[in-house]
């Protein structure tokens, strides 16, 4: 269970009896404050306001009621499952910048699948640091499944054909494919990116079934600038947000379903093999008001 998602949101109807506009206007900053758009937040508290004018909403409680299903009905549009693909092996690309959680959602990735009896193959095209690989390869042990590394500095898309071509011959279900968030400075991160998905996409036929980029929860507005970014770069699928256990500012998973249409394939709620979920709308929209 997650909790405090929108932390201050749920602390402005404590202690309130009535709907008034001093309860709305808190309500509007607490929004924006956990970093759900100005826009959105200005919509979300008008359409509020007239169902409490209309009489439909009268007490604080039926507010927040409301509010919830206001937001599982924004959500809901961007629930959806991890695509495997038509043919063998499902090749998943994990993206995003240092450290959103990328590795520790790829180990959990395969800690999931391998126990359903998948067999997954993780590939460590982050070359990058040398401790990159070396913590992929627990994540490996943990969850028993095989990778494919090659020492830091490699040319992680020559990592990428590897691991996609021993896949292929050793039938792997799963590979999943980890990816740098940062480079030296004078080499592209985008560029480098898009080599490695036309590698997979040359190999395959086909571009990887999944390209998810990595969000860290706790940034805020900082996540939607990233999304931008490399949904222009690598045309992604969806997105996994990481660090929801630990978010006040939840309410950017909001403003970038709504502004850039993308789906959430998944949530990281904690550090563990087991702490990941896939995405529920109404899951999200009531956890939110936890306190
Ligand atoms: N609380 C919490 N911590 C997480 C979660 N996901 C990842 N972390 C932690 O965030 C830190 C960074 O995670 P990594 O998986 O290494 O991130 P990365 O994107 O691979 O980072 P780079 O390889 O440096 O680009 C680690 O300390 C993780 O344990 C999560 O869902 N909840
Ligand atoms: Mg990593």
């Amino acid at each position: 269970m997650l909790k405090g998602l929108f932390k201050r949101v749920a602390a402005v109807f404590t202690g309130r009896a009535v709907i008034d506009e001093d309860l709305l206007e808190d309500l509007e900053a607490a929004l924006i404050q956990a970093d759900v758009s100005a826009t959105l937040a200005v919509k979300l508290v008008e359409e509020l306001r007239e169902q409490a004018e209309r009489g439909k909403l009268t007490t604080p409680d039926q507010l927040r009621q409301a509010l919830q299903e206001q937001v599982a009905a924004l959500l809901q549009p961007y629930e959806a499952p991890l695509n495997k693909g038509k043919e063998r092996p499902t090749v998943f690309l994990i993206l995003g910048v240092n450290g959103t959680g990328k590795t520790t959602t790829i180990g959990k990735l395969a800690y999931r699948y391998q126990r359903l009896g998948q067999k997954v193959m993780l590939v460590a095209a982050d070359t990058f640091r040398a401790a990159a690989a070396e913590q992929l390869k627990i994540w490996a042990e943990r969850a028993g499944c095989d990778i494919v590394a090659q020492q830091s500095g490699a040319d992680p898309a020559a990592v990428a054909y590897d691991g996609v071509k021993a896949a292929q011959a050793r039938g792997h279900n799963l590979v999943i494919v980890d990816t740098a968030g940062r480079l030296h400075t004078k080499v592209n991160l985008m560029e480098e990116l898009k080599k490695i998905g036309r590698v997979i996409e040359r190999e395959l036929g086909r571009l990887a079934d999944e390209r998810l980029l990595v969000l860290d929860a706790t940034i805020g507005q900082n996540a939607l600038f990233q999304a931008r970014q490399f949904h222009e770069g690598m045309d992604l699928t969806g997105l996994a947000v990481a660090k929801l256990d630990g978010s006040a500012k939840a309410g950017i998973v909001l403003t970038i379903t709504q502004e850039l249409k993308l789906p959430i394939k998944l949530i990281g709620t904690g550090e563990k093999p087991e702490d990941l979920e896939p995405f529920s709308a109404a899951r999200f929209a009531e956890q939110m008001f936890a306190e």
